[in-house]
């Protein structure tokens, strides 16, 4: 395969150098401001470099509804042209070495050669994820009415063998995880027996756990609905919360920010999950009605922040088990995904920072004294803290892009692929 192109060193340090003005006035002016708080800056700029967050493989294809997908220039046709654009993003932004596939979508012909080529990016492969909610042109028999779930035994059978062999491909790929999540669900009242689709859900999972390698995971994820339009088996916290517990210690729940109706507050939900042991990690994204799977931090910051502030409250009193896996799992429909994926990793990292910008000895005393204003204005302030230029030198000093946006849109990465790939017609990259 003929050399492609890549994002040289070179852009990044000149545009670096031009910005680099600005940034040494801002973070000496927030160094100052921080240090009247007894906050050491340089303590959260390690903490910035050292954030990490999983891309998905899935997401750096346009994604669609169901009304229409608009196809963008030099999209990524196989798993190696994902792997360039994931590979793009990690060196403009730094906090984003690993990578989350989904199978059959990501099935790699030659595990080792797809390694090989993830590693010269510095990549490495994160949770993997199985696809039990989609028919395969060759499957044998139809997901059409559920698949770990459905009636026919002979069809979870199916669902199953398709999980392990997910685990199989990611034990090739150096994988520590596997996330399942089903649209197992009915459409009309009466079309399901509640307590027998539960039942089979976890027959089914107990001999998906058995297959887990020691040292792995198991991420059941939830979600209200869709595909679904009436019940969902898997349908929130709780019973994911029941599963886990059931199926055993390397079992935990995966909270995917859009699959929650409206208004709940996802941040005591993950609160729950850390008391209890079972908070498996996230998939990022946001939302304002359904699943709309958006930007992170798009739509609703100061919730991410709050959900950031619980991670952090567990990360330093040292909650015990506390190890979550953090990926984004988003659909750009209408931006160029490298440029939407770069820009919701650097939110993460914001929320990140500002929640460890929380003065968390005042905040316990405000709870203690029920003064609930004082408690608000203390997350407040962290909240409205600009650490802009915390992040910024955080990217430059592990070798990344102060202004990953603009220095992608002067390197004309995206041009230079749509050489590269001409488009092909029926390219399937993901959900649409
Ligand atoms: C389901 C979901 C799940 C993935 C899919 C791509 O809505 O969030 O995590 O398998 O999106
Ligand atoms: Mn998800």
């Amino acid at each position: 395969m003929a050399a492609q192109f890549e994002i040289s060193d070179g852009i990044i340090a000149e545009h670096n150098a031009r910005e680099q003005a600005w940034v040494a006035e801002d973070f000496d002016y927030l160094r100052t401001k921080l240090r009247r708080r007894n906050v050491d800056i340089e303590d959260l700029v390690a903490r910035a470099q050292a954030f990490r967050v999983a891309i998905p493989s899935w997401g750096v294809g346009t994604g669609g509804t169901r009304f229409a997908r608009f196809p963008g220039r030099g999209e990524p046709r196989d798993i190696f042209e994902k792997l360039e654009d994931c590979g793009a993003i990690f060196k403009l932004v730094r906090s984003t070495p690993a990578i989350s596939l989904h199978i059959p979508w990501d099935q790699p012909d030659n595990a080792a050669k797809l390694l090989e080529f993830a590693r010269a990016r510095g990549l490495h492969f994160d949770a993997i994820n199985s696809n039990t909610f989609q028919d395969q042109p060759a499957q044998k028999l139809s997901y059409k009415f559920g698949s770990l779930t459905h009636p026919d035994p002979a069809v979870r059978r199916q669902a199953i063998a398709h999980n392990i062999e997910c685990i199989e491909i990611g034990r090739a790929l150096g994988s520590k995880a596997i996330t399942v999540w089903i649209g197992d669900g009915g459409n009309f009242p009466g079309q399901q027996h509640f307590r027998s689709v539960l039942a089979r859900y976890l027959e089914s999972m107990r001999e998906i756990y058995q297959a887990l390698p020691n040292d792995w995971r198991l991420f059941i994820e939830h979600k209200f609905y869709e595909p679904a339009f009436y019940s969902t088996v898997i349908n929130d916290w709780g019973i994911s919360y029941h599963c886990a517990r059931e199926l055993g210690p390397q079992a935990f729940c995966l909270v995917d920010l859009g699959h929650h109706a409206p208004n709940v507050n996802i941040e005591m939900i993950v609160a729950r999950l850390i008391q209890f042991g079972k908070l498996a990690g996230f998939h990022f994204n946001d939302s304002k009605y359904g699943d709309d799977d958006l930007d992170s931090g798009s739509i609703k910051p100061f919730q991410l922040f709050l959900i950031f502030n619980e991670l952090v409250d567990a990360e330093l009193n040292a909650v015990k088990d506390f190890e979550p896996a953090y990926m984004l799992d988003q659909s750009h429909n209408i931006t160029d995904p490298v440029e939407s994926l770069m820009m919701s990793a650097g939110e993460l990292v914001r929320a990140y920072v500002q929640a460890h910008l929380v003065d968390r000895q005042a905040l316990a005393q405000a709870q203690e004294k029920c003064d609930p204003l004082m408690a608000l204005q203390i997350l407040k302030q962290a909240f409205t803290t600009d650490v802009a230029p915390i992040l910024a030198v955080a990217r430059q000093r592990s070798g990344g892009a102060i202004d990953p946006i603009s220095v992608y849109r002067a390197s004309g990465y995206r041009q230079m692929k749509d050489k590269e790939r001409p488009a092909t017609t029926g390219m399937a990259v993901g959900i649409v």
